[in-house]
């Protein structure tokens, strides 16, 4: 008898592929003379984007040249961030979960550069870039990740559990942020404020009931929540053709409106961001946006975010690749002195086992004995 593992492989070759869908550097053209300072225009390939229920965002994007650079240079930084929390878990000084996102920086840069920071955006577990992108710093990520005082959470959270006012984590519940994410947005619009809400999750959180029971309520109730698919491909070791029968994330809204976009451009992605978000806030109601991402590095320069604008940066003659070094030098040098100040950080004070318990005015009667109550400070 056939096993199961030879049944279901048998049955995805004959489920057909997604299109593959790409733009990388010698397929998105220059619309016009690039200038240095004054924004122009680029084409991004016609396969950038796909559409379930509605359009497709436009192709003609205006960037300028300090935009690209700056993107360039942040993507190298939460590159470079990444890299060092890899070589300190490995030397033991990070214990526990460290969940990495080499290979997807340009989608949490050019997620951060689509939105405004009042919108709010949540994650599962792979959330250090967003955490310094939305008001956070490379130390107090760092500084977290190592369990000292300094970090972002006081060295008390690790790496899942970071936040700003307007990220809302680093949630290790696989899943479990998406209801959580269509909550805040049902706040945003009970509060009737003009703010989007971003709600990330990976291809093998998909699955989940939780998942569809928060789409259907966002949905009934036209929440301004955009649901993010970052798919990676795989959730742990399992490819999306063998855990999702539907791989195609975004169409599995059903009555939501869906699109796919390449989540190695990251022209495509803010666009893809600035679209979605012009959609949930005209009132429209909730839309999925699927990124086709790669986990970790490792792959060949095409599949590669930073190397694909490089691509674009140089052939356009907009830096040379003397100068992009020089940014990418500037980003190590400043994760170096991040992690140098973030070591010397000292562990947990005592008196922090009190604090960020309670949300200020939430504290409950303290009963404990021996617990200094000047010490129970609140957030
Ligand atoms: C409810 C729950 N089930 C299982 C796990 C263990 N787990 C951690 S990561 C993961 C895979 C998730 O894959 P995906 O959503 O694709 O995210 P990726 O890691 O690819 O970013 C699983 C099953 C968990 N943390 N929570
Ligand atoms: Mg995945």
């Amino acid at each position: 008898m056939a096993s199961l593992a030879r049944i279901s492989s048998r049955l995805s070759r004959r489920i057909p592929l997604a299109r593959a869908i790409q733009t990388s550097a010698d397929t998105t053209q220059l619309a016009q003379d690039a200038s240095h300072s004054e924004p122009f225009t680029v084409k991004l390939h016609e396969d950038s984007f796909r559409a379930y229920r509605t359009e497709i965002p436009g192709l003609e994007v205006q960037v300028t040249k300090d935009g690209l650079l700056s993107m360039y240079k942040e993507m190298n930084s939460m590159r470079r961030m990444e890299m060092a929390s890899d070589a300190l878990y490995k030397q033991k000084l990070i214990r526990g979960f460290c969940h990495l996102a080499i290979g997807q920086e340009a989608v949490s840069v050019g997620l951060e550069r689509g939105i405004t920071p009042e919108d709010r955006v949540i994650t599962a577990y792979r959330c250090h870039p967003f955490a310094v992108l939305r008001g956070g710093t490379i130390k107090g990520v760092i500084a977290e990740l190592l369990g000292r005082q300094a970090g972002m959470s006081h060295g008390k959270g690790g790496s899942m559990h970071i936040f700003t006012p307007s990220f809302f984590g680093g949630n290790g519940i696989v899943g479990a942020q998406v209801p959580v994410g269509a909550g805040i947005a049902f706040a945003q619009k009970y509060m009737e404020k003009p703010v989007a809400t971003y709600a990330m999750y990976g291809d093998g959180a998909s699955n989940q009931g939780q998942v569809f029971e928060a789409f259907n309520m966002a949905k009934l109730w036209d929440l301004p929540v955009v649901f993010v698919c970052e798919n990676n491909k795989y959730g742990m070791g399992t490819s999306a053709e063998r855990s999702s029968s539907n791989p195609e994330y975004f169409t599995r809204g059903d009555k939501i409106p869906g699109i796919q976009a390449n989540g190695m451009d990251i022209i495509a992605v803010k666009k893809a961001v600035e679209h979605t978000r012009e959609w949930v806030l005209s009132g429209k109601g909730p839309i999925i946006l699927e990124f086709v991402t790669y986990r970790y590095g490792g792959h060949s320069s095409t599949q590669d975010p930073i190397r694909g604008l490089q691509r674009y940066i140089e052939e356009w003659g907009l830096a040379t690749e003397e100068e992009l070094k020089k940014l990418d030098k500037e980003a190590k040098a400043e994760v170096d002195q991040a992690v140098e100040e973030a070591k010397a950080s000292p562990i947990p004070f005592e008196h922090d086992l009190w604090t960020d318990i309670y949300y200020n005015g939430y504290r409950a009667p303290i009963h404990c004995v021996g617990v200094s109550v000047k010490r129970f400070t609140t957030i």
